[in-house]
C-alpha cells in the first residue's frame, strides 16, 4: 500500500489535487515522481529535542553528499519553502546559530529529489527517490491528539522518525518518558479515524554529546568514525564504491546495541515493546549535530535514519509492471464525439502508468489504436456490446477501463467476479438502471486522470 503518491498538502490523489488547483506543489511534481517515487517522512519528538537542527544538517549533508559519493545528486525541485529552508540551514550552520522553535502549524512539506542513490532502490528503473519531509513542532506531540488536524497527512506517511533527546526527557519540568511520544502518535491517528499508521519507525537518539557517559562504547566509536561527518563543512574524502547496503551492515549492529540501551531508559522497555508489538519495522540510531556547542567533529551519522528509510522504502516494481486494458466502444450509438476526444487522453494517461493494450468492444483482438482513425473505427464495429469475449482473454492482473456511452449487455454477468474491483466503466452519459458498481461519468479531459487514479486505488488497497 503506498499512499505517498498523494499530494502532501491536501492528501488527495495528485490528479484530484491538480483539478482543484489550490496546492503549492513543486513545478512538475506529478510527472517527476513517476520516475523518482516519493517517500514521506515525518519527524516526531518533543519541543527542543533537536528535530529541526537535525533536518537542516541533513539537508546540508545531502547537498554535499555528491562530493563523497560520486554521481549522487540532490535537487530541491522548484519549491520556494524548500529553497528558503536550505538557505536558512546554510546560514545557521555557517554562523553556528541555534535553530528557533518550529511554529505550531501544519508542517510545510519540503521536497528533496535524490538522484543516483548508492542503493538498490527497488527496481532497475528507479535510481532515485523524492524525499518529502514534515518537520512538525514538538507541541503537536504533547497535546494528546488535540491538534490532530495539523497532522492530517500522518496516515499516509510510511516512515516516522522518533527523535528523542534522553537528556532533555530527564531534565524537563514535566516528567515524560519515550513511551508517551508513541502514545501521542497513536492518539493522533485515532482522532484522524485510522488504526493503521506508519509501517516503519526509526528511533533517533539526538544530542549524543550529552550522553557520552551513558551511551555504549560501540556507539560512541561508531559516531566518531563517521566517514561522512566532514560533509557539513563540505570537506570530504571520496568514498569509492559507497553502497548504502554495506554501510548499514555496521549500522545494524549499532541499532541492536541502541535497542538494548533504550530498554534500560525510563519507560524504555515499554516503548520498545509497544513498537515491537505493532509489528512494524524499527531501527535505532544516534546522532550528533551541528547544534552541539563546540562540536569540532561535524555532523555525525546524521544520514543513518535516511539510509534506513531508503533501504526499506516501498518497492515500486508493481507500479512499473502494472498492466491496463482500455476497452473502447466504437459503435455509432456509443461513439459520441466527446468519447472520441477523451479516448486518446485515456490512452496517454494509462500508458504513463503502466503497459496498456487497447480493445474495441465487440472485437476480442487487441486492435490498432482507436481514436487515431475514428471514421474507419466507427464504421467497422457495429457489433453488439459484449465484453465477455475480451475479459476472457485477459489475465486477472489487468486493470480494465471501459469507455462507452451505452449499456454493455453482458456486464451484469461479471458483477460477482474479481473484475468488480478491477474494472471501471467511464461514460459521458449517466446510466439509469443497474450501473456497474464502479462507474464514473466523464465530462472533461481532466476526468481521465481522476478515473485512472480511481481505477488503480482499489487494486492497491487490496494488495
Ligand atoms: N548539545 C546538543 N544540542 C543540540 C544538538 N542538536 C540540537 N541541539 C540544540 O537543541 C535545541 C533545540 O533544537 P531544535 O532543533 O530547535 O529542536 P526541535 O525539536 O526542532 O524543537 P521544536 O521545533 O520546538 O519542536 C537548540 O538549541 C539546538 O542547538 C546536539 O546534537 N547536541
Ligand atoms: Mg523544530
Ligand atoms: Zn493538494
Amino acid at each position: 500500500m503506498n499512499y505517498e503518491t498523494r499530494c502532501p498538502y491536501c492528501v488527495r490523489s495528485l490528479p484530484e489535487c491538480r483539478a482543484a488547483a489550490v496546492c503549492d506543489l513543486p513545478a512538475g511534481y506529478e510527472q517527476r515522481t513517476q520516475s523518482v517515487p516519493p517517500v514521506w517522512v515525518m519527524s516526531a519528538g518533543f519541543s527542543g529535542h533537536g528535530k529541526s537542527t537535525f533536518w537542516s544538517d541533513m539537508a546540508i549533508l545531502l547537498e554535499n553528499l555528491g562530493e563523497a559519493v560520486p554521481g549522487f545528486l540532490s535537487n530541491y525541485m522548484a519549491h520556494q519553502p524548500t529553497q528558503d529552508f536550505i538557505k536558512a540551514a546554510r546560514y545557521r550552520v555557517r554562523n553556528h546559530q541555534q535553530e528557533s522553535a518550529t511554529l505550531n502549524t501544519r508542517p510545510e512539506p519540503l521536497f528533496f529529489e535524490l538522484n543516483h542513490l548508492p542503493i538498490k532502490a527497488g527496481s532497475p528503473a528507479v535510481t532515485g527517490r523524492t524525499l518529502v519531509i514534515f518537520d512538525a513542532a514538538g507541541e503537536l506531540f504533547t497535546s494528546a491528539g488535540g491538534e490532530s488536524e495539523k497532522l492530517n497527512f500522518l496516515p499516509s506517511v510510511s516512515t516516522v522518525w522518533l527523535l528523542v533527546s534522553l537528556k532533555d526527557l530527564a531534565s524537563g519540568s514535566e516528567p515524560v518518558t519515550i513511551s508517551e511520544l508513541f502514545y501521542s502518535l497513536q492518539t493522533t491517528l485515532q482522532k484522524l479515524g485510522t488504526e493503521s499508521g506508519p509501517s516503519r519507525f526509526v528511533v533517533v537518539f539526538t544530542k549524543a554529546d550529552l550522553l557520552s557517559d551513558s551511551l555504549p562504547e560501540s556507539v560512541i566509536k561508531y559516531l566518531l568514525d563517521d566517514p561522512l561527518q566532514g560533509l557539513i563543512r563540505n570537506s570530504a574524502t571520496v568514498i569509492r564504491g559507497f553502497s548504502v547496503e554495506n554501510y548499514l551492515k555496521e549500522a545494524a549492529k549499532i541499532s541492536a546495541d541502541l535497542e538494548a540501551f533504550a530498554v534500560e531508559q525510563p519507560g524504555g522497555r515499554q516503548f520498545v515493546n509497544l513498537l515491537r508489538r505493532k509489528g512494524v519495522d524499527v531501527s535505532f540510531c544516534a546522532v550528533l549535530t551541528s547544534g552541539a556547542p563546540e562540536n569540532e567533529h561535524g555532523a555525525c551519522r546524521v544520514l543513518d535514519p535516511l539510509f534506513w528509510t531508503l533501504l526499506h522504502a516501498p518497492k515500486t516494481e508493481p507500479e512499473l509492471n502494472r498492466r491496463f486494458t482500455l476497452i473502447v466502444d466504437n459503435h455509432e450509438a456509443g461513439a459520441s464525439s466527446s468519447l472520441q476526444s477523451v479516448m486518446q487522453t485515456f490512452r496517454n494517461v494509462l500508458s504513463r502508468r503502466g503497459r496498456t493494450s487497447v480493445y474495441t468492444l465487440g472485437n476480442a483482438v487487441a486492435g490498432p489504436v482507436p481514436g487515431q482513425s475514428p471514421h474507419s473505427a466507427a464504421a467497422a464495429s457495429c457489433r453488439p456490446a459484449l465484453i465477455g469475449p475480451i475479459l476472457e482473454r485477459l489475465s486477472k492482473e489487468e486493470l480494465v477501463l471501459v469507455l462507452t456511452a451505452r449499456q454493455i449487455l453482458d456486464l451484469p454477468d461479471f458483477r460477482n467476479t474479481e473484475w468488480r474491483e478491477r474494472m471501471l466503466v467511464c461514460s459521458p452519459v449517466e446510466f439509469q438502471d443497474d450501473p456497474w458498481p464502479q462507474t464514473m461519468r466523464i465530462s472533461s479531459q481532466q476526468d481521465c486522470e481522476i478515473a485512472v487514479s480511481r481505477l488503480i486505488r482499489p487494486a492497491v488497497e487490496a494488495n
